[in-house]
């Protein structure tokens, strides 16, 4: 199995052993070459491996034990799942003999994990451990990429096996479908003539790489590009045709460019409820060209009148030879003119600290350092991230998107420094998500990785109270989340802390963590009563975009 992995390409392993991946592990000791980094909950070791792979473009790798420590892994293996992430998990199972019984430790986790993986192995012989993990590593890449399950009895760990290793497949890209070819023509008459066009670009620009090829199609047709929260990083944000984020928490410019647009060019991304707002009245002047390299998302949410079906780079290659400039001033004066009179990135004026605010100081010392990786949890501050951090290198934005699942913001950050260890690594966190996996500050300070922790202190899980408060009536239920003394936690743990109550003190706490050598905790005391918009309401079209109450107010 190590032998299998290290042909594979891999160096990094996130991982929690136990009896039934034992042997795995005993030679492991013998792998030096394969870091492995010990978390403190498998979840963590799912989660470290998406964000790892997400800024390498390598399969992710995360390992466990039988029964608990498989269970474990779901919620990350789901969220792999949900963002298209490469992933390979490998459990260990009761021995052979005894599985079906109840033994200790047995569940069916290829069962289990049936609906959240691409596929999953239960690899019944040693001779097969070989073929088996080649191909699991070539399915969790090709496609649409997602994770894999290789579930392994503790017995096939210890039989010995003569067998060839398979030869591992060069990088490999589809080719361009024919069907896709010969709509290429069509889908380039429609840019080429089109008055009010944007392009709406998601992860699939990053997992296949075409960020050039996007910026390309931009610049030469000289339509603006959209991204969806995890397009994000995909076209650079301060680029004068780049518009920001879409969607319920969306820039209104954008919401209302996709509204009025008389074209929608869809690329890597598949029109998630997240985006579209209500889908019938999604874009109702717009047609729609829409590239996915997984056929059976083109069409299904929206009514598509060019489907492209392929890798995003290949197909993006051949259709840039078939587009040409046209002038539209008038629809970037109206889109200008939106941008003027809908300031969506405009900070109320308070005597608060403001999340908005120390995510605006952040992105200047983002700008200092442009390989920065940001790694968010999920709720408020998530999207304030989206909206306020301008990522201007590919791939230096990660947040689960899909699943949306709290917790994520620390352990992923943690996968994500394993794969980047030059690069700065802000995990911006919530006090309810940090709170479901901070155990991680131990894995943090032993393994060295010195991630930089901004954890927004609202005292709440503030999107349940957001909801609560605007379509809940103001009856808020199961919000206030206290938690410990973050700052003495984190010394706790072996790291320092930092407690910001003051706006003054954003900057120089900012820059206090950047330059110290190893993991940093800030902990930001921020205005619980803060709501993040814009917002489209749930059910609303992006037409229905609200904007912050307390701007329209003259603050
Ligand atoms: C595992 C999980 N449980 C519940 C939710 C539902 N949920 C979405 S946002 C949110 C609140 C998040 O609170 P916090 O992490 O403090 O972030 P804030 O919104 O306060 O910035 C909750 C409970 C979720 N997304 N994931
Ligand atoms: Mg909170």
């Amino acid at each position: 199995m190590c032998e299998s992995l290290l042909r594979e390409g891999v160096d990094v392993l996130f991982g929690h052993p136990g009896g039934a991946i034992l042997p795995f592990y005993d030679a492991l000791w013998a792998y030096p070459k394969l870091r492995h980094i010990l978390v403190r909950h498998e979840q963590a070791a799912a989660h470290a491996a998406d964000g790892y792979a997400r800024v390498t473009g390598k399969v992710g790798v995360c390992v466990a034990t039988s029964g608990p420590g498989a269970t474990n892994l779901v919620t990350g293996i789901m969220g792999a799942k949900a963002d298209s992430v490469p992933m390979v998990a490998i459990t260990g199972q009761v021995a052979r003999a005894a599985l079906g019984s109840e033994a200790f430790q047995e569940c069916d986790i290829c069962s289990i994990t049936a609906a959240c993986t691409k596929k999953g192995y239960m690899v019944m012989s040693a001779r097969d451990l070989a073929p088996t993990i080649s191909e699991a590593f070539q399915v969790a890449r090709e496609g649409r990429p997602g994770p894999v399950l290789i579930d392994v009895p503790r017995a096939v760990q210890l039989e010995e096996a003569e067998g060839e290793f398979p030869k591992v497949p060069d990088h490999f890209r589809p080719p361009l479908p024919v069907e896709t070819l010969e709509r290429l023509g069509q889908a380039a008459r429609l840019i080429n003539e089109a008055q009010r066009p944007v392009i709406i670009a998601g992860h699939g620009i990053l997992a296949s790489g075409a960020c050039e090829e996007l910026k390309a199609l931009a610049e030469t047709t000289g339509i603006p590009v959209i991204t969806t929260l995890l397009g994000l990083s995909g076209f650079p944000g301060n680029h004068p045709l780049s518009l920001g984020m879409l969607g319920m928490h969306g820039m209104f410019w954008a919401n209302i460019a996709v509204d009025q647009a008389d074209l929608i060019i869809g690329l890597g991304m598949r029109f998630d409820d997240r985006v579209t707002g209500k889908a019938s009245t999604f874009a109702p002047h717009a047609r729609i060209i829409h590239l996915d390299i997984e056929p059976t998302q083109v069409g299904r949410n929206v009514p598509v009148e060019v489907p492209l079906v392929g890798d995003a780079k290949v197909v993006l290659q051949a259709l840039l030879p078939l587009v040409k400039h046209l002038d539209r001033h008038q629809w970037m004066d109206y889109i200008e003119g939106l941008k003027r009179d809908h300031p969506s990135l405009a900070i109320p004026r308070t005597n608060t600290l403001l999340p908005q605010h120390v995510l605006s100081t952040l992105n200047q010392v983002l700008q200092e350092n442009p390989e920065s990786v940001v790694v968010t949890g999920v709720g408020q501050h998530q999207m304030w991230a989206a909206q306020f951090l301008f990522f201007n290198r590919s791939n230096t934005f990660v947040s689960s998107g899909g699943l949306g699942a709290m917790g994520f913001e620390l352990p992923a950050a943690l996968g994500v420094q394993a794969g980047r260890p030059g690069a700065p690594v802000w995990s911006i966190a919530g006090d309810g998500g940090f709170q479901m996996t901070l155990q991680e500050l131990a894995t943090a300070v032993d393994e060295k990785l010195p991630v930089k922790i901004a954890l927004f202190n609202n005292g709440q899980l503030g999107m349940i109270r957001q909801w609560q408060e605007l379509f809940f009536k103001g009856h808020l239920k199961a919000v206030p989340v206290p938690g410990p003394n973050y700052v003495k936690l984190a010394e706790a743990y072996g790291m320092p802390g930092l407690r910001v109550t003051d706006p003054e003190d954003v900057l120089p706490a900012l820059r206090q963590a950047q330059a110290y050598d190893g993991p940093f905790l800030i902990e930001f005391v921020v205005d619980p009563s803060a709501h993040v918009y814009p917002m489209v309401p749930p059910g609303g079209s992006l037409a229905d975009t609200l904007e912050d109450p307390l701007l329209k107010n003259g603050n």
